[in-house]
């Protein structure tokens, strides 16, 4: 793909290279994908995916990313340093070349495994073309060479050559253009996440994150990767089994393999993780699939010999409850395939059965090398077996009994909607009885039910069951949902198609948010993976004027919808800022808040499980200081982002 946009007839042309940038900064979003928090942290991603491709075609063990007091942002590797002669097609420093041409990246670089960096990445010089500066400085053969670029990629520092040196390397600085982003500040945890996650897929390569806004320095360095990955996963979990690790190289396709796995027990969930080439897998793929296939075969044949399934194949569902799986595949890039909406998926056919046989051979050494776990494990997932064939018998028992949905008793806190259609319908759980009022007042009565939350919701994580469901307002939710919870949810009973978190923009809400989303994500997860729960945005200002007798207004939902409702209504505008939904009556929530027409609402998207296990366990964990040090450092609605994918 990178190779095709580099048209070599271009030659030596400022103008087509200057035109590609600013291309850039006409359509940010089709090559970042917004230009909100997310798109301003791809800049990073852009640059720092480069410094561990270099790390992972051998050089440099060591990548350092500054955050620095001007709001600017540093990336170095201790690798060869990008070439600084002149190439030929173009005339130019290649380094310069790396940063104004779109794609170039792959150009310079021939390597077995292509990585983020060259695949999904859209290449460093779409950093430049969206900086107020960047600066590079190289590292190589005895010199220290320096180049700068301003305004969006132009070149005002030509290369230059500012001394010796003994170090090899490269490093980047930039500054984000404040013209391009809704905010320019970087977040210290989405950064440490990624970095984290890159340290893990990389066992010996050391990331250092220096925020020098506060001072302050994070390491990840991980000498068994993948095994430690699961550890931190699963870091609040009862474990069946330690965790297991399997690597395999296949000689014939050069693609090398690495599992790691634990069982966990009362957790009903299966967290898989799949990447190929460092790249994450959201959607899965060919791997997966063998994966799933390799462990179900091994462990019904585990089981059969020591005949313990009574004729009944375990399903492959019953054999991943409680399963924490990470699967990591580094295939030679003539073979590597993407297929999907978000190119996610591993679309390479010979992974399937690689894999497959892989995990088949080594589980099956593995149980019979350790019999007592084998034994438990299959116990664990006998147990599963019972409970899916109960909870099947169950509810076609009821079908054919009374062929209508099992009626679930309504609690009288919750103002139901009139319609059956039940995916049409909407649930809004509020945060507090005083606009639970003004919400039931403003929903439209056919598709909209609101069930008004007194207090906050009970703290799920790592409660028993029976405790779980003597909270009222807990218990309230299940039944209002009407699909069961934990091993019993069925996302085909749910009785809404959005569930609907509404709560105040501040500190209380937020906490609210997090125990509600905890609870989802333990005991209902595809309620979240399936994308059914939605935070509403309340507007955080009301522009306003009287025109004689006539009220004329205007909503905004951040400061710069506030400048455009100004401008809009014109000499002598009021300005009110809403600091709850309480202060809001039953029509303007309506207007603002629920509307389908004009209301703002965030699906929710558990991306990462560990930034949401870690956020579960310091949040939700035994150790209130650390929570409530976070609730006052973080909490804001842009600090939900970890939960949260796009904006509707
Ligand atoms: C290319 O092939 C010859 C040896 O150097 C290879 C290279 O490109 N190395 C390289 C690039 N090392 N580091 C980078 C790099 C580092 C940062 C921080 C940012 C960017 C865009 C590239």
């Amino acid at each position: 793909m990178s190779d095709n946009n580099f048209k070599s007839s271009y030659g030596a042309d400022d103008i087509h290279i200057l035109q590609g940038l600013e291309g850039v900064r006409k359509r940010p979003a089709m090559y970042i994908g917004s230009t909100n928090a997310n798109g301003l942290h791809h800049l990073v991603w852009e640059v720092v995916d480069n410094a561990v491709d270099e790390a992972l075609s051998g050089f440099g063990n060591k990548i350092v990313v500054t955050l620095h007091k001007d709001g600017s942002c540093s990336v170095l590797d201790e690798g060869r340093g990008i070439p600084t002669g002149i190439n030929k097609e173009t005339g130019k420093p290649a380094v310069e070349v790396v940063f104004t041409e779109l794609h170039a990246g792959g150009k310079f670089n021939s390597k077995v495994y292509q990585s983020a960096a060259g695949l999904h990445g859209v290449g460093a010089s779409v950093t430049n073309a969206l900086s107020e500066w960047l600066e590079v400085t190289v590292y190589l053969n005895g010199d220290i060479s320096f180049i700068r670029f301003e305004n969006g990629g132009n070149l005002v520092v030509p290369l230059e050559k500012r001394g010796t040196t003994k170090k090899h390397g490269t490093l980047v600085r930039f500054k984000p253009d404040k013209k391009i982003f809704s905010t320019v500040e970087f977040k210290r945890d989405i950064i440490a996440g990624h970095l984290q996650e890159s340290a893990f897929l990389m066992s010996g390569v050391r990331f250092v994150l220096i925020d020098e806004r506060i001072n302050e320095t994070q390491e990840f360095y991980y000498e068994n990767g993948l095994v430690e990955y699961v550890n931190n996963i699963n870091i609040n979990k009862k474990h069946l089994t330690p965790v297991i690790h399997f690597t395999d190289y296949d000689n014939e396709t050069g693609i090398s393999s690495e599992v790691a796995l634990q069982y966990c027990n009362e957790d009903y969930n299966e967290t898989i993780l799949s990447y190929a080439n460092n790249i994450r897998t959201k959607e899965g793929g060919t791997h997966e699939v063998g994966f799933k296939a390799g462990i179900t075969r091994a462990v019904n044949e585990f089981a059969e010999n020591f005949n313990l399934l009574k004729g009944k194949k375990l399903e492959g569902s019953d054999i991943r409850e409680g399963l924490t799986a990470l699967i990591s595949l580094k295939i030679p890039e003539s073979s590597l395939e993407f297929e999907g909406q978000t190119k996610g998926k591993l679309g390479t056919p010979e992974a399937t059965y690689i894999v497959q046989n892989f995990i088949y051979n080594k589980l099956t050494y593995y149980l019979t090398e350790n019999k007592e776990l084998g034994l438990n494990l299959i116990k664990k997932c006998v147990d599963a077996q019972q409970a899916r064939i109960a909870a099947r018998k169950a509810k076609d028992e009821a079908r054919s009994a009374k062929k209508t949905k099992t009626e679930v008793i309504l609690s009288d806190k919750l103002t139901p909607a009139q319609s059956k259609d039940y995916l049409k319908n909407e649930l809004f759980i509020v945060e507090g009885d005083s606009a639970g009022g003004s919400a039931k007042k403003g929903r439209d009565r056919i598709h909209q039910a609101i069930l008004p939350l007194r207090g906050k919701p009970l703290n799920t994580d790592g409660l028993q069951v029976s405790q779980l469901l003597k909270n009222e307002e807990i218990a309230t939710i299940i039944n209002t949902i009407g699909a069961g919870f934990g091993q019993a949810f069925d996302i085909d009973d749910i009785h809404y198609g959005k569930i609907i978190i509404m709560t105040d923009a501040d500190t209380d809400g937020a906490h609210i948010q997090t125990l509600l989303l905890t609870f989802f994500y333990h005991y209902m997860r595809p309620l979240i993976t399936s994308g059914h729960v939605f935070i509403a945005v309340p507007p955080l200002y009301r522009i306003y004027k009287e025109e004689g007798h006539k009220m004329v207004q205007e909503y905004a939902w951040d400061d710069e919808g506030l400048e455009r409702a100004k401008e809009k209504i014109g000499r002598g505008y009021k300005v009110s800022r809403y600091k709850g939904l309480g202060e809001m009556d039953a029509i303007q929530l309506k207007e603002t808040t629920m509307d389908p027409r004009s209301r703002l609402l965030i699906q929710v998207d558990i991306e990462d499980p560990l930034l949401a296990e870690n956020r579960v366990s310091t949040l939700m964990g035994k150790d209130t200081s650390s929570r409530k040090r976070w609730v006052e450092e973080n909490v804001n609605f842009d600090e939900i982002d970890t939960f949260i994918k796009e904006v509707k």
